[in-house]
């Protein structure tokens, strides 16, 4: 009777034993596989035979005049940068400055989708300095992982403060004199602002993409995003007026060695341009498709 009760429980033993070293052995080779459906995308490699996407950004109607900032919660500030003023809406002969251009998406020649890619990360940093009490660049692009280098050349203190909503949140005091702050992103974003706690006038974004084709237009509205792959491309313009900043869209499409133009158009009267653009402009120069 005792013989016959722990053979029982021996055979129980072993089943349970081997269902459970199943279940292990399963779940090993689930975690596999998901893992190796992550490690999804190819890396681009050049061919050649790429192009750039450049153009204008206009701004129509009348632009806000900028704003004398008041400093004196900071005297430093004000005997380095006197002049000091909003940089939010920066027109000249009605172009518009601080535009973040970007390749939004779309797919290349070869078929393959934009998003589809995997883009070498650039070795050299990108730098965002704080000088005269205001970021320099006001509006600057990086890829992912790509290092951002910020320094202060101020004889005052800062404190860098970018408020991502893909991106881990951080701020860090940088007085005068200390060495750089290296930070990256890991997640595209477009845009990170950026302030800095300790002068509340200070403010730059900072459009985080995955891939190397964006451009920031210039004091004459102008941009040029270089390197593109052969493609039909959406196109975006982004600027930082309105609550959350305003997005034009437009499409495009690119040759073999070709460069490609494409226009945008801020301010009241750009619905109403971006209309007749669609009429006047050849489809295949540029199709307009205004938003917002
Ligand atoms: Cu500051």
């Amino acid at each position: 009777m005792f013989k016959k009760q722990t053979k029982v429980w021996l055979v129980l033993t072993i089943v349970l034993s081997l269902l459970a070293l199943a279940s292990a052995c399963n779940k090993k080779e689930g975690e596999a596989n998901k893992n190796e459906g992550a490690t999804t995308g190819k890396t681009y490699i050049s061919k050649g035979d790429e192009g750039s996407v450049s153009g204008t950004i206009a701004f129509n109607g009348t632009a806000p005049a900028p704003k004398k900032i008041d400093t004196s919660a900071d005297p430093v500030c004000g005997q380095k940068n006197p002049n000091l003023s909003t940089e939010d809406t920066v027109v000249s002969n009605g172009k518009l400055a601080n535009a973040f251009v970007y390749i939004k998406d779309g797919t290349l020649a070869d078929g393959t989708k934009i998003g589809e890619y995997t883009f070498t990360t650039p070795p050299d940093a990108v730098t965002l300095d704080q000088n005269g009490c205001h970021y320099r660049p006001h509006v600057l692009g990086i890829q992912t992982n790509q290092k951002l280098k910020i320094t202060n050349s101020d004889p005052t203190q800062h404190n860098i403060h970018p408020t991502p909503k893909n991106n881990p949140e951080w701020n860090q005091t940088q007085p005068n004199g200390a060495p750089p702050i290296e930070k990256t992103f890991a997640r595209a974003e477009v845009l990170v602002p950026v302030k800095c706690n300790q002068h509340p006038w200070m403010k730059a974004y900072i459009g985080v993409l995955k891939h190397p084709f964006f451009a920031v237009s210039g004091d004459d509205g102008s941009f040029t995003i270089k390197g593109v792959p052969p493609g039909s491309y959406t196109v975006a313009a982004w600027h930082e007026g309105g609550a959350q900043g305003t997005e034009k869209i437009n499409q495009v499409k690119l040759a073999a060695n070709g460069s490609a133009k494409v226009d945008f158009a801020f301010g009241e009267a750009a619905s109403a341009t971006a209309r007749r653009g669609l009429e006047m402009m050849p489809a295949l120069h540029v199709s307009m498709l205004g938003r917002d």
